[in-house]
């Protein structure tokens, strides 16, 4: 009989241990009791929750998700139950997955709020700072991409703010946005950073009716899915090679088969999120990926992923 070596997919997040390295993407099936009870129960490596507000929001209005073949677009404007909401949830169930609360405060100063709420907590493993959400309406700027305030921002939360923070981050275009980010972050005790969140302002058309599809900002909102891979490999792999050694990445962007997840690994995350696919498949789409993850590194000879985090080769 040929004994298979055991695979190991488990991730170390500076300290965070996942036993797998797949969870869902902040706002994705995260929002209610249900959701986050579905997530723990399955077999994602942690749970996310939506970003979350001071207040409970509504969000923006129907239609605002729609989906194709090769993506999504969405508008969803931040519809979530309120911080206290999530503290409480964890604050009663007793689990053993890590958890990540995702904070999208609507000011600089309501991110203070909340992250000062959340280092009361004992029960989240780390927050992580949603940066880059697209869909506010009447704000323009994604704050991933004011460069000039990020410094200030972060400089303020670490004087108070004591638990594991993460940042997540929009999609950047051009290498120099991307070299400028990663210098800001190293000089913080980042202990991930989560890229990328969809691309922003995109639109979808439905030819039939000429219209746009999702009703929020005349039709225009964050992309994502298979589409947006390519962006999503692009940003991995830049962040890195500018990020500290010390600061690891989690992809997030495209991921529908274990072969996507081998390539976001192999450009440089250490654990992956699951967005427009998981909201397509539901909560077993954990177990397949993690099935065809291992079923690939068998196929490639690897024990663990650890063997290949960033060796992606080049000409
Ligand atoms: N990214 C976010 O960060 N938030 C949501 N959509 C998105 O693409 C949202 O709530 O609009």
């Amino acid at each position: 009989m040929i004994m298979k070596k055991k695979i190991d997919i488990s991730a170390n997040i500076n300290g965070i241990k996942l036993a797998s390295c797949i969870m869902n993407a902040s706002g994705v099936l995260c929002t209610t009791e249900v959701d986050l009870n579905k997530l723990i129960v399955s077999s994602s490596g942690a749970v996310v929750t939506k970003s979350c507000t001071l207040k409970p929001r509504k969000g923006n209005l129907e239609p605002r998700y729609f989906e194709w073949n090769m993506g999504s677009i969405n508008s969803m404007g931040l519809p979530n139950l309120g911080i206290d909401f999530y503290l409480d949830f964890l604050e009663k169930k007793n689990h053993q997955k890590p958890f990540f609360l995702s904070i999208s405060g609507l000011t600089i100063e309501e991110n203070y709020i909340l992250l000062h709420k959340a280092n009361l907590s004992s029960h989240i493993s780390a927050v992580e700072l949603n940066l880059s959400c697209p869909n506010i309406i009447g704000k323009d700027q994604v704050l991933g991409y004011d460069f000039n305030n990020i410094s200030k921002i972060l400089e303020n939360i670490f004087k108070f703010y004591k638990k594991p923070l993460g940042i997540k981050l929009p999609p950047y275009f051009e290498n120099k946005h991307i070299q400028k980010m990663a210098f800001i972050l190293n000089k913080y005790p980042i202990s991930f950073v989560t890229c990328i969140n969809s691309l922003p302002n995109g639109l979808f058309i439905d030819i039939n009716k000429e219209t746009v599809v999702i009703q929020p900002k005349m039709g225009f909102g964050g992309i994502g899915g298979k589409t947006i891979k390519p962006f999503a490999l692009a940003n991995i792999r830049q962040f890195y090679t500018y990020l500290r050694k010390e600061i690891p990445i989690i992809g997030c962007g495209g991921i529908c088969s274990g072969e996507d997840i081998f390539e976001h690994i192999l450009c440089g995350a250490s654990a992956v999120q699951i967005g427009t696919q998981f909201i397509k498949e539901g909560v077993s789409i954990f177990d397949r990926l993690r099935k065809e993850l291992v079923h690939l590194l068998q196929k490639k000879k690897y024990t663990s992923i650890n063997r290949f985090i960033g060796k992606l080769n080049v000409f």
